[in-house]
Order: structure tokens, then sequence, then C-alpha cells
């Protein structure tokens, strides 16, 4: 037999030996990172029987999901109680338990540093030890949302540094997390996913693995373009939610309604997709995310300005909330130095109890820095480390003593008509307070 045939026999038989595996659900999956994306990952693989095991240095986490004790929203309670007592988790910070597992998925934070330039530490950090546990047949999927080229210029070497081989040996894709926070109709099952192979060996065995747990998996020609797909995607969140914004900058000149103009304009059936200003944008994608590819794009002399620019826009919301409460302070001749505003919702969005990247932290440390008297209600987080503060309980005379309340996150919880009838005045940044007629209340 040829030297070619016996390689291509050999690569059939890996790859057909981990298909074999998946199909008959015998794989072991390794999660790493146990976060927004890795225990709902986590979670659905074992709800369809898989056998697998949570990665995480934080042995706090390790330690809540080896009991079942759940600690992310996303996640049903009972569900991961009920997968751990079936003994189809286990969690350690080991991890050399990658030894065990037929496919491996990196779930790990790629935030940005200080230059807004992306921080691909963690994901370095990972392969390495992935490296160093590799074995002929494994499958490595990435999961975290970063640049078009991380998968194959980043990864593939450092993996490739242990003796094995892409694509034959083992096998590396990249799958988009589409999480969307505190979504309740799409979760980790129903919602479609993106998968793309460093080759078609690797498509295949990922598109095999991805479907065992989630309805739809869409295919794609190669690990660069599922990448740029998720970039896209929330490319497209930032650039709109910043066209929201600039609309809401030139009301505010022009003394119109945005939120009038916004409903009205979200009335046309076709060719239109609601967005809303705000007080800026948080979380750990959208405000994130985009600036992978403007990063990337620049090594091909690229400049993708939509992303600058929105990203721009956004970061100076909360000034701009800063600047109307300073100038609604001002009409009632009340001087912001001194004066005692109540902020209610930190989270950064509404009903979440995350609170990072929000943009209501921003406002805070404006108003802190102008020596405003700043207090905080929200119902989801009871304390803000950062500032080492405490919720304030939402009574009738906490809303009587505030000189302003200001609205930054629209938790459905909170008696937006009870705020309205105790305070004096309320900056409304997130239309919380739509349909209660009053002149209290100012809008964005
Ligand atoms: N925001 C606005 N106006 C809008 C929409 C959002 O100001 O019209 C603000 C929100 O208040 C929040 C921020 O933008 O502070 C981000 O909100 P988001 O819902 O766009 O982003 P995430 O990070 O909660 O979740 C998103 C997913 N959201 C949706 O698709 C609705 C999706 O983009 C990704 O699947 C996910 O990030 C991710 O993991 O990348």
């Amino acid at each position: 037999m040829l030297q070619e045939e016996i390689i291509n026999k050999t690569l059939n038989t890996t790859l057909t030996t981990l298909l074999e595996k998946i199909q008959n659900k015998t794989i072991k999956v390794g999660v790493i990172g146990l976060g927004y994306v890795g225990l709902p990952f986590l979670v659905e693989k074992a709800k369809v029987g898989l056998h697998v095991v949570g990665i995480d240095r934080n042995e706090e986490r390790v330690r809540k999901v080896a009991i079942g004790e759940n600690y992310i929203e996303d996640v049903h309670d009972n569900e991961l109680k009920d997968i751990v007592a079936k003994g189809l988790v286990t969690a350690t910070s080991d991890m050399s338990a990658l030894r065990e597992v037929d496919v491996i998925v990196i779930c790990v934070p790629t935030p940005l540093d200080k230059n807004l330039c992306p921080d691909l530490h963690y994901v370095i950090s990972v392969s390495h030890l992935i490296a160093e546990n590799l074995k002929v047949g494994q499958l490595v999927s990435l999961e975290s949302t970063t640049y078009p080229g991380t998968t194959e210029e980043i990864i593939q070497p450092i993996l490739e540094s242990s003796g094995l081989k892409a694509g034959s040996d083992f096998f590396l894709a990249h799958s988009p997390e589409r999480v969307d926070p505190g979504n309740k109709r799409y979760s980790t099952h129903n919602t479609n996913k993106i998968v793309g192979g460093v080759d078609a060996s690797s498509l295949k065995a990922a598109e095999s693995f991805y479907r065992l747990a989630i309805k739809d998996v869409v295919p794609v020609s190669s690990a660069k373009v599922a990448e740029l797909v998720k970039i896209y995607e929330n490319t497209f969140r930032s650039v709109n939610i910043a066209l929201a914004n600039e609309i809401a900058l030139l009301c505010d000149r022009m003394k119109l309604n945005v939120w009038e103009i916004l409903d009205a304009a979200f009335t046309k059936p076709f060719g239109i997709m609601p967005f809303f200003p705000g007080p800026g944008v948080g979380g750990h994608c959208i405000p994130i995310d985009p600036h992978y590819l403007e990063w990337k794009a620049k090594e091909y002399h690229f400049d993708m300005r939509f992303i600058a620019l929105a990203g721009e826009i956004n970061r100076k919301m909360p000034n701009f909330v800063f600047d109307k409460i300073t100038r609604a302070l001002n009409n009632v001749k009340k001087p912001l130095n001194g004066a005692s505003i109540l902020m209610l919702g930190v989270a950064y969005k509404s009903n979440l109890t995350d609170h990072r990247e929000s943009p209501a932290l921003d406002v805070y440390r404006l108003l802190k820095n102008a020596k405003a008297e700043v207090q905080y209600h929200d119902p989801k987080i009871p304390y803000l480390e950062e500032f080492d503060i405490h919720s304030t309980k939402l009574t009738d005379d906490v809303l009587r003593a505030s000189d302003l309340v200001v609205i930054t996150t629209n938790h459905t919880e909170v008696d937006y008509q009870q705020v309205v009838s105790m305070a004096s005045l309320v900056l409304d940044t997130r239309n919380a307070t739509r349909g209660i007629e009053s002149d209290k209340i100012i809008l964005l």
C-alpha cells in the first residue's frame, strides 16, 4: 500500500473512531472555563447523557459545580443538581484531566487590554496546557469570541508543538458561543450554532459533536469564517446601538423625544430592527468583541471605521447622562456638589445580576468625582465591590429625600409609578417610565 494510502487510512481511522464514539455518545467532554458560556454548555452536553468534566482554575467554581451548586443565571439550579446526581458531571482544576476526554471545549474570556487591544492570554495559556495533555484522536473547539485567525494562527501552532498534527492526529475547530444572557426564549440548546474547522476532517468531527446537543448546526468553510461571523454579529449590534445613541444626542439638541421617534420608526413592518439609546453599552461582548476585529483589520491595512466610531459614541454616553443630570439639577437651582442622587439599576442590562462593564458604574464614578451624594438601588445587585457600597432599600423616604433619581437599568420588578410619585425629579435613560405621564420625568 502506498505511503499516501497508509496516511489516509490512519487519518480515516482516527476520524472514524472519534465519529463512532460521538455517534454512540461514549465520548467524554472537557469544558475549560466554567463561566456564563462554559457552565451552560457543560449542562447542555450532560443533559443529552454525555460525561462532562468541568475545568476551571477557580477552585470555588470547581467546588460548586462538583456538588451541583449553580452560580450562573442562565442555568437552572435543578438541572445542574440533576446531572451531577446522575454522575455525569465532575469538576477539577487539574488540567491533566484532559487526558481522559475525547473533546475539549475552550470557554475562557477574551477581554481587551487598557488600550482596547485583544488580550488572548487566557486562550494562549490554556492552549499550552492542552498541548501538554493532548492525545491522538481528540477534538479541540474554541468557543470564546475572538478575531478571525486566532484558531489557525495562535491555537493550532501551540497545540502542534505537542508533535501532533491538526486534521490528522487531532481535530481543531471554532464554534462561537451565542449566549444571550437573560434571554428566556433562546438557550444554548435552541440557538443555531456556527461551526468551522481548520480542515475538512476537523469540521466533520466538530459538526458531529455539536449536533448531539444543539438543534441546528451551521457548518462554514473554515475556523476563520466562523470567527468572523460571530464578530460581525456583535459589531452589528454595537453599530446599531451607537446609531440609536447618536440620534438621542441629536434629539437632545433639537429638543425632540428620541423615544417617540424610534417607537414610530419601528412601526415600519420591514427593513428596520429595534435598537434603543441608553446610558452606554455594557456586558462582556458588545463593548469588547468588535475591537478584536478592528485590531486584526489593521494587519490588512484596513480601518474598521464603523467599529471605532460605534465604540466612541457608546463610550461617551455615560458622560452625556452626567451632563443631563447636571442640567436637570441646574434647572431647579441645585448644584451637583452635595446633591443627593439615587441611581436605579447598576446591572449592564435589565433583569440581570451582572454588572461587568456596566455604564452605570461610569455614571456613578462621574457623580462621585463631582462630589454628589450618590447611592444606588438594584434589586439584583446587593453589593458593588468596586466601590464597597451596598444597594439602598427603595423606600418612599429614600425617594422623597433624593434631589434626583436616575434610572440607569430598567429592571422590570421596580415600581416606576411609585418612583415617579415619590421622587421630585427623575432622569430616565431607559424609557422605563414609558406610559407614565409626569413633568418630573426627563427622558434621555
Ligand atoms: N443595549 C442598548 N440598546 C439596545 C440594546 C442593548 O443600549 O438596543 C445595551 C444593553 O443595555 C447592554 C449592552 O447594550 O448594556 C449589550 O446588550 P446586548 O443584549 O446587545 O448584549 P449581551 O452582551 O447581553 O448579549 C449579547 C447577545 N445579545 C443579543 O443578541 C440580544 C449577542 O449579541 C451575543 O450572543 C452575546 O452578546 C455574546 O455572547 O456575544
